[in-house]
């Protein structure tokens, strides 16, 4: 057998289907809401509020118009820095619908994090909470002036200078202004470090998110079949794709309920789990161990729960299998993404609507309409079956590519349309995906990213560090945490907690480093690339 003389490809096992390559993404969604137009759309968990699809199609119109009124165009940035809230949802399809783009942030970033995004995407106007309004105000002078760089609107009482969210929100839905929308222009910009260097646009086109909605909800047999009586949790933030492709666009295309968590807190989520007899789970494995272990669970009733989906970083078998006691009525599975890939590389096929058997740990079956190739990292030589190699994806979903930065495009998507997704998985006999280790600097925590290169630039600008290395550490609950490795500069004092501290002051909790290291030198090859490898395996050996 000589692998070199074909190139081998996986495919689902589902057929492929057609998919539409014309429409723009909004309307793709409410394609299908003349048959659920008074279903339950949107519910907020924190009040009971229900907004049916109709009402929710409607203020999303109305938004749009309001977003235009305050000047936002065909191609403007609008940044989402929102906790999961209606708003949230009637301003993504809101600009959408203007042929706009939101780029989503995480509300708790800190301002130099909101800043960097915010320069690099363009945004003219941010969409958030009062309480984060602080945060795009800079005494020093140097961010812009809100009111008259840029607009703010709060979705609660406005801060000075900025508008209420009532005020784009009751605007006249038929002073839309009417743009015609290529299937190729950005919808999205969420910001991802993929397999190296800092935070980048990516850019996900209509098209490509609706590739990728539609390879998991459409069809005969749908991969992830979701259905309009279904109450889809939402307590993973839709800043992130997974939650915004896999838990909002999906369910508003197949006409399921969305119920909308502002944060994850066990009791409430709990409680209104059972409020609201949700059905489908799709959570990350920081909450599979919530649910498989925190005590509370047994006091709530969870049996309206079908399915568990869990995604965004590895999740054991053991751990599956211990959430399964406390779940037995439902399928357990997961879906394996990345932001780039638009998101959705592989999804459990337990979850088609005509099932298919599968395997505790795996990460599903490669979607349809794509194909999958499994390499030698070395040679770039296609592997075949239970060979593990780096994952790459190729189809319709994937992403035009980073936003300004062609170099970082070009070695992440090859020219023959591969992305190279950095990470380590075999597919074996029964064409399951399985993940065993990653390739790219990438760490993970709770399934957020944090990248090493932006840790080690922020380290490497403090006077008393003259050489830095930022790799993941194994965490039983987080699942990685950043550790760094330090050279201090000759003859000055530094102490872990001042590096910590440092480090702290300038980054969103999940990026904190939880162990600093000193050491005489960082282990680089003769081209000055960090072994990152050597350093994981320092740890491993401690
Ligand atoms: P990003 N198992 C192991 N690692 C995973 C998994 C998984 N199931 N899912 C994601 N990862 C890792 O851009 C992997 O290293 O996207 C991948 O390259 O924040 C990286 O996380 C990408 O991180 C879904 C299910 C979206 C999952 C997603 C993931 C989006 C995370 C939609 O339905």
């Amino acid at each position: 057998e000589n692998p070199s003389s074909e190139t081998f490809v996986f495919r689902s096992k589902l057929p492929d289907i057609p998919i539409s390559d014309h429409l723009p993404l909004h309307t793709y969604c409410f394609e299908k809401i003349s048959e659920f137009s008074e279903k339950t759309c949107l519910i907020t968990g924190s009040n009971g509020r229900i907004y049916t699809f109709a009402e929710t199609h409607l203020i999303c119109q109305k938004t749009a118009a309001g977003l235009s009124k305050l000047g936002i165009k065909q191609g403007d940035v609008i940044m989402l820095l929102l906790q999961n809230c209606p708003e949230f949802i009637f301003s993504f399809i809101g600009a959408s619908m203007l042929g706009a783009i939101s780029t989503t942030a995480n509300p708790f970033y800190t301002q130099a994090e909101i800043f960097k995004q915010f320069t690099s995407s363009r945004t003219k106007l941010i969409i958030t909470q009062s309480q984060y309004v602080e945060k795009l105000r800079d005494s020093t002078g140097n961010f812009p002036k809100i009111g008259e760089d840029f607009i703010v609107v709060t979705i609660d009482d406005p801060p000075e200078n900025c508008i209420h969210f009532s005020v784009i929100s009751d605007a006249d839905e038929r002073e839309i202004p009417s743009v015609s929308i290529d299937p190729n222009d950005p919808v999205v910009l969420p910001y991802s470090s993929g397999t190296t260097g800092f935070p980048k646009g990516v850019i996900l086109t209509h098209k490509s998110l609706i590739s990728s909605v539609a390879q998991q909800v459409d069809g005969e047999n749908p991969n992830l079949y979701l259905k309009s009586d279904d109450v889809v949790l939402c307590v993973l933030p839709l800043f992130h794709i997974y939650s915004l492709h896999s838990v909002l666009l999906c369910s508003l295309r197949a006409g399921a309920g969305v119920l909308l968590m502002q944060k994850f807190e066990i009791g409430s989520l709990l409680d209104l789990i059972q409020r609201f007899r949700v059905s489908v789970a799709p959570v990350v494995p920081p909450l599979v161990i919530a649910l498989a272990k925190n005590p509370m669970v047994e006091s709530f009733d969870l049996s309206s729960i079908r399915m568990v989906l869990s995604g965004a970083a590895p999740l054991g078998k053991e751990l599956q299998e211990a959430l399964k006691s406390r779940v037995p009525q439902a399928v357990l599975g997961q879906g394996y993404g990345m932001t780039e890939a638009g998101p959705v590389l592989a999804m459990s096929l337990v979850f088609a609507k005509n099932p298919f058997p599968t395997k505790s740990g795996s990460c599903g079956t490669v979607v349809r309409n794509a194909e999958l190739k499994v390499i030698d990292p070395e040679t770039g030589l296609t592997l075949r079956h239970n060979q593990p190699g780096e994952i790459c994806i190729r189809g319709p979903q994937i992403m035009k590519g980073y936003l300004n930065d062609m170099d970082a495009t070009a070695s992440t998507i090859d020219v023959e349309g591969w992305l190279h997704t950095g990470d380590i998985g075999y597919v074996d006999d029964d064409e399951e995906i399985f993940i065993v280790d990653r390739v790219k600097e990438l760490i993970k925590f709770k399934g957020f990213q944090v990248p090493p290169a932006e840790l080690e630039a922020l380290l490497l600008s403090h006077p008393s560090i003259a050489d830095a290395a930022v790799v993941p550490q194994k965490d039983n609950v987080a699942g990685e945490v950043p550790v760094a490795f330090i050279v201090r500069s000759k003859g000055l004092e530094l102490t872990e907690e001042a590096v910590k501290e440092f480090i702290a002051k300038q980054v969103v909790f999940y990026k904190r480093l939880h162990k600093v290291y000193f050491i005489h030198a960082i282990p680089k090859s003769p081209s000055g690339k960090i072994l990152r490898k050597d350093l994981r395996a320092k740890l491993a050996s401690a």
